[in-house]
């Protein structure tokens, strides 16, 4: 299904007199009004494929209706998310819930739909139909160097397919771990994946990163190869410039600081990125900035604080990806309001006074620089997002216009009520 950019147009122009009066307070009390619009006119977030139809839990799964069944209808998916918002113009495919058959094809309708690929996924936590091995004791830290030797080779497939689709970044999530005491030597498990990692590394195209995911812990529960921050980072310092750590963040032990990792690995140039999410409890992958917004703020304030410091440019030099998904949601309105609340963090953290801040940091003043960072959280930004949007020609209330133009019943029509998302 294809917008119709008309009726975006009539939408947004019943909204647009609320619009204006609002936006103009913010014009007048924002003194880099026009660098904010045009920073989150920039700012993209990278849609995973997975995301597309309704997660499930490891209870069951209650499939949504007019799920996308091929890579196709994935990429027509994303097209809609951005029609609405101009602000997720890429996809992550996850190998081998998403296996590419015609390259040139696929390349091609994505750039019709002003897509492209971004990093591309690798899985061994799974044993797939047909497999004469076993995941189950582990891949990359696998003790039988068979094993180790199919997990490498599935990684260095997974390059390969991202390259034909102009990929730039191998995401990887490693899930070995073990349940019990005794059960993994660490220093065997930690060197072996190393040395895994290291043939990948060797693969990876000279302009590619290597994303290096942790988790505390889930599926194994008891020990996680790559559990934290420091472990991923630890192997990517060994491997080398390419190799950095990614931060899902659903991925810690609760009351984690994870804007203070955040920070020191964007000072090592060693952050990879971003899999927002939201959580109460662990990996609850829930909509971003559903429970605990600030944290999200606080994070964007470390990231702008962080990136400007080093001149470096927010929007394209980190990888900015959502990964949320649940059971009770429409996949689609799910993921606009993650990407509305990742957008709203990131306004409230660039209009936070930084000079300010850094004279209340310098002379000890904690109370004032509390004030002149929650000022920022608690100014109403939403207008800002819409502004950004007016003027990329998205929705004013892409919400909204997701149920006027009533997009999830136009998708069944042509999906099937029953239409199963691939890899789900
Ligand atoms: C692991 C994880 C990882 C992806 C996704 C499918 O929990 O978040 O980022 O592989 O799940
Ligand atoms: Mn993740
Ligand atoms: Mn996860």
């Amino acid at each position: 299904m294809i917008l119709d950019k008309q009726k975006i147009d009539s939408l947004n122009s019943d909204g647009l007199t609320l619009h204006q009066n609002k936006i103009q307070v913010l014009k007048d009390s924002i003194p880099n009004f026009e660098e904010v619009i045009s920073k989150l006119v920039d700012f993209q977030i990278a849609i995973p494929s997975w995301a597309l139809g309704t997660g499930g839990t490891r209870f069951g799964r209650f499939a949504g209706t007019g799920e996308p069944r091929n890579i196709e209808e994935k990429l027509e998916d994303v097209a809609l998310l951005n029609d609405l918002t101009k602000s997720c113009n890429s996809i992550s495919l996850h190998i081998p819930w998403d296996i590419p058959q015609d390259y040139d094809a696929l390349r091609a309708k994505a750039s019709d739909l002003g897509l492209h690929f971004d990093a591309v996924n690798s899985n061994t936590f799974q044993d797939q139909k047909g497999q004469d091995f076993s995941y189950k004791f582990g891949s990359l830290h696998h003790v039988n160097k068979d094993i180790r030797q199919k997990a490498i080779e599935h990684n260095i497939e997974v390059i390969q397919h991202g390259d034909k689709l102009g990929s730039k970044a191998l995401s990887l999530w490693l899930s070995d771990g073990s349940d019990f005491p005794g059960e993994l030597n660490f220093r065997g498990a930690f060197e072996r994946t190393l040395e895994s990692l290291q043939e990948i590394y060797k693969a990876l195209p000279d302009d590619w990163k290597f994303y290096i995911e942790y988790k505390c812990f889930e599926p194994h529960f008891y020990s996680t190869t790559i559990a934290d921050w420091g472990q991923s980072y630890l192997l990517a310092s060994k491997l080398g410039p390419k190799a950095v750590t990614l931060v899902d963040l659903g991925h810690h032990l609760p009351g984690a600081n994870i804007e203070q990792i955040v920070s020191l690995l964007l000072m090592e140039d060693k952050l990879a990125g971003f899999h927002f999410n939201d959580s109460k409890y662990s990996d609850d992958d829930l909509t971003a900035g559903s429970i605990n917004p600030y944290q999200l703020f606080l994070i964007f304030h470390e990231l702008v604080e962080g990136l400007d410091h080093k001149g470096k440019r927010h929007a394209t030099d980190i990888g900015w990806m959502i990964d949320a998904s649940h059971n009770v949601k429409d996949p689609i309105e799910d993921l606009l309001q993650s990407v509305e609340a990742i957008k709203l963090a990131y306004a409230q953290a660039l209009i936070i006074d930084q000079n300010a801040l850094t004279g209340a940091q310098n002379n000890n003043k904690v109370a004032l620089a509390q004030d002149i960072i929650q000022d920022a959280y608690r100014t109403d930004v939403r207008p800002l997002l819409a502004e950004a949007r007016l003027r990329s020609g998205a929705a004013l209330s892409p919400i909204k216009a997701f149920n006027s133009l009533d997009i999830r019943n136009e998708l069944v029509k042509e999906r099937g009520l029953h239409s199963v998302a691939t890899g789900l």
